[in-house]
């Protein structure tokens, strides 16, 4: 059965330990490989290969690390579909999901860092001519970069991108649940001629090697997307140690429709911002809320929608969604259907686990879910599922679609859909959330900031914000 390795000082190599766990195929609920169970031993080799690589690395010219990575992406784009494959497998994605969104979002993280880094720029003033300043930017030292499992390569390259570029060398972790992508990736690394010890991959478990990046006292910056238990006690380490800290943490975003939308493309949005990559995105609108005027047919229809909604082999060229990361996680989002009922809620449409025939017979499979009935306060509508399933609450003023959207301890992203101009700019001014759509999802532009308010995370990346981070601001005053 495949090995997947760590990556250190630019070789592919075994666990210290020479332990491995098992990593599965959602799809089918099988052990297709084994993973690298690392310790803190192996963290610590990452780190002095990224300590020693580091002075080379921060002080190439721009122009040649950009010429590296910028080959790394190529070949990314060059294995689109042996990667979109594996990060199916891995997560139990569709593969055309991942062909379309994943893999190409992963190389164009790349491809933006390596030529934004190309253009960032510092500022020089002069003080009433009494002195002039100037502000440089040096690169922070050795980043640690922990990702998650529900966009594998497109989180690991959003967060490695910009370190790399910025000069940092990198101790990366992938999520432990779906390791194959970042893998693969290492072996792109080495064909693309990035030197040892820039980036170090090291795979196992959370609690042993992400603890272990994060306490490292030479790994200086930690940029984290994942779940908002983990981030706190990831920022409970890495705070009392004056580490630079991203923190990219979950969401319970809010999808508001008004009775003036566009119907039509309202519905057909709010199908994918609900159900896409499995409801497992972090900015997916799983609360949805609609104008009372609208809100029976807007039930009735998305509902219908849902019911159609093709669940199976995520393979097959005709699936919609395919299985859920892992059997604990798919638990984890079945019991949110049983407490929704015990909360008084009504379900419209699924909540069940589905199982499908033949070799997907063992998949963590699901219904797509639609929920009524329910209060903003209620568990339901307050924490993170993170799977096929949405709330439908309705509303009767613009005040009230507010007072519910900012109901929660979460504010990554809001959707609003409304033909009224003036008002999409209110609400979008009054919705508590880092990132608003209007009448859109999921439409990115790699420059703008990226991040949550509230429990949904602490600073933000994306354009020159990531590079910032990546960097440290030094100012110096010469007296004229
Ligand atoms: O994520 P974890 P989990 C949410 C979602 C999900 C919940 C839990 O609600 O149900 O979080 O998911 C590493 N120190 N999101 O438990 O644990 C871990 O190995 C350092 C939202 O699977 O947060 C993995 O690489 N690192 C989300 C990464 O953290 C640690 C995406 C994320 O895993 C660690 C995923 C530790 N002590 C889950 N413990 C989003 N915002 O997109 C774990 N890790």
């Amino acid at each position: 059965m495949q090995k997947i390795l760590n990556y250190i000082n630019g070789k592919l190599v075994e666990p210290l330990s020479g332990k491995y766990l098992d990593n599965y195929d959602p799809s089918r609920g099988i052990v297709y490989s084994h993973i690298a169970d690392s310790e803190k031993e192996d963290v610590e080799a990452a780190a002095e290969a990224a300590i020693r690589a580091f002075p080379s690395w921060s002080q190439m010219a721009t122009e040649d690390r950009m010429k590296i990575l910028l080959r790394l992406a190529d070949l990314i784009d060059h294995d689109l579909d042996k990667l979109a494959l594996a990060e199916s497998i891995d997560n139990g994605k569709p593969v055309k999901l991942a062909r379309s969104l994943d893999i190409p979002r992963a190389s164009a993280n790349i491809r933006f860092y390596a030529t934004a880094a190309m253009h960032f720029a510092t500022d020089a003033h002069v003080n009433d001519g009494d002195s002039v300043n100037y502000t440089t930017r040096m690169p922070v030292g050795v980043a640690g970069c922990i990702s998650p499992w529900n966009l594998p390569l497109y989180l690991f390259t959003w967060k490695i991108a910009p370190a790399l570029a910025a000069g940092c060398t990198v101790v990366a972790k992938p999520s432990e649940l779906t390791p194959m992508t970042a893998f693969l990736f290492s072996q792109l690394c080495i064909e693309a001629g990035l030197p040892a010890g820039v980036l170090n991959i090291v795979h196992g478990l959370g609690n042993k090697v992400g603890q272990a990046i994060v306490e490292h006292p030479q790994i200086t910056a930690i940029s984290f997307t994942g779940g908002t238990v983990t981030g706190r006690k990831i920022a409970a380490t890495a705070a009392p140690m004056f580490k630079k800290l991203s923190l990219e943490l979950g969401g319970k975003n809010p999808n508001i429709i008004f009775d003036d939308c566009d119907f039509e493309l309202a519905m057909k949005t709010s199908i994918r911002s609900s159900f896409a990559n499995q409801g497992e995105i972090c900015l997916c609108g799983s609360r949805i809320l609609v104008e009372r005027s609208l809100y029976k047919k807007f039930v009735e229809e998305f509902v219908k929608l849902t019911g159609e909604l093709r669940v199976g082999d995520p393979a097959a060229e005709g699936t919609d969604l395919g299985a859920l990361v892992s059997e604990a996680h798919l638990q984890k989002v079945l019991s949110y259907a049983a407490l929704a009922k015990e909360e008084g809620g009504q379900i419209l449409t699924g909540g069940n686990r589905i199982v499908l025939n033949g070799e997907f017979s063992a998949g963590y499979y699901m219904e797509p879910t639609v929920i009524v009935g329910l209060d903003e306060k209620c568990r339901t509508n307050q924490e993170e599922i993170f799977g096929p399933v949405v709330t439908i609450m309705p509303f009767d003023t613009e005040e009230e679609a507010l007072r519910l959207a900012n109901s929660t301890g979460y504010g990554l992203s809001a959707t609003i859909w409304t033909e009224n101009l003036k008002r999409a700019h209110r609400v979008a001014h009054q919705v508590k959330s880092g990132i608003i759509w209007v009448n859109c999802w999921l439409h990115r532009d790699l420059r703008t900031p990226f991040g949550g308010m509230k429990q949904s995370g602490v600073g933000r990346e994306g354009g020159w914000e990531a590079l910032r981070f990546f960097t440290e601001a030094k100012n110096v005053c010469v007296k004229l």
